[in-house]
């Protein structure tokens, strides 16, 4: 049994499928873990939930931002920005099962065997392994609950409050933890967050960094794993930190990780989020990824 992780796949179906194909992903032995957003601006954001709800009993899957919009579109939806590819997903006749399957995947996955934590933009600094447990199923606990649902995702967009504090409470709660978890790429070490910022890791404003390079990270004992910034190309040289987003929608790769050998494949992609040329970069472990 092989456990691989991929990263975002947001409606790129082709380069998933790709890379399985590649690693000769056996869905009735071997697991795929995913690390979220799922489906969003690619070219077959409803293919790709319909693939994935086909294999759901051999994933592992973490939400992204991406897919708790989709969520919130599906209730209200006047949230639909400009260049959202949801509609397709709501129009569906399948639409139940397939938001039903979203709305059930966690904010964080810890494997303990493996020592091996996902998340989809990371874990806050100041936050134990087991506080940041403890606090993704607050909200995983909201997307189960009836009375919380409908307040959780109408309250979930904001930026504000910007860092965490043991005090907060309700919906305000609740959106600090997901902005965490599904947005967070620049902090102060003491977890302040600037969600503004999405370059690389050279462009943070005087007194933050990127998330997982504080040194008092309270989370360095465990490896992370993690999608959400493109620009970082797939790259972190943060030992024990797997970044997995290599930008495959924007015309970068997608990157699958064997997460027990750390070898990596990549599958080029064309500016549409299309398999560019079928083409598989095998990428041993500990070797800079191209980008
Ligand atoms: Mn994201």
């Amino acid at each position: 049994m092989a456990v691989y992780a991929v990263g975002d796949l947001q409606g790129c179906l082709e380069p998933l499928q790709c890379l399985l194909e590649h690693v000769h992903f056996n869905p009735e032995q071997d697991r795929l873990w995913l690390v979220g957003d799922l489906v969003n601006r690619g070219p077959q954001s409803l293919e790709t939930l319909r693939y994935l709800y086909s294999l759901r009993e051999s994933l592992v899957c973490v939400l992204g931002n991406h897919d708790l919009h989709l969520l919130a579109v599906a209730r209200k939806k006047e949230l639909l920005k400009k260049g959202d590819t949801l509609l397709e997903i709501l129009e569906a006749p399948d639409r139940d099962d397939l938001l039903g399957w979203v709305r059930r995947q966690k904010l964080m996955h810890y494997d303990a065997q493996r020592n091996v934590a996902m998340v989809h933009a990371g874990i806050a600094p100041q936050w134990t392994l087991k506080k940041a447990l403890k606090h993704a199923a607050e909200v995983e606990h909201a997307l189960q609950d009836e009375q919380l649902y409908g307040a959780f995702l109408d309250g979930m967009y904001g930026n504000e409050p910007t860092r965490w504090d043991n005090d907060l409470q309700g919906v305000t709660r609740l959106r600090v933890i997901t902005n965490y978890f599904t947005r967070m790429r620049f902090c102060t070490s003491d977890g302040k967050l600037d969600l503004k910022s999405k370059e690389g890791v050279g462009t943070a404003i005087p007194g933050y960094a990127p998330w997982f390079s504080h040194q008092s990270r309270k989370t360095r004992d465990v490896k992370i794993i993690f999608g959400h910034w493109a620009a970082l190309e797939g790259r972190c040289d943060e030992p024990d930190v797997f970044a997995l987003d290599s930008g495959c929608v924007w015309g970068g790769s997608m990157t699958l990780l064997n997460v027990d050998t750390l070898e990596r494949h990549q599958c080029n992609c064309d500016a549409m989020g299309n398999a560019a040329d079928g083409l598989v970069t095998r990428v041993q472990p500990g070797a800079t990824p191209l980008p």
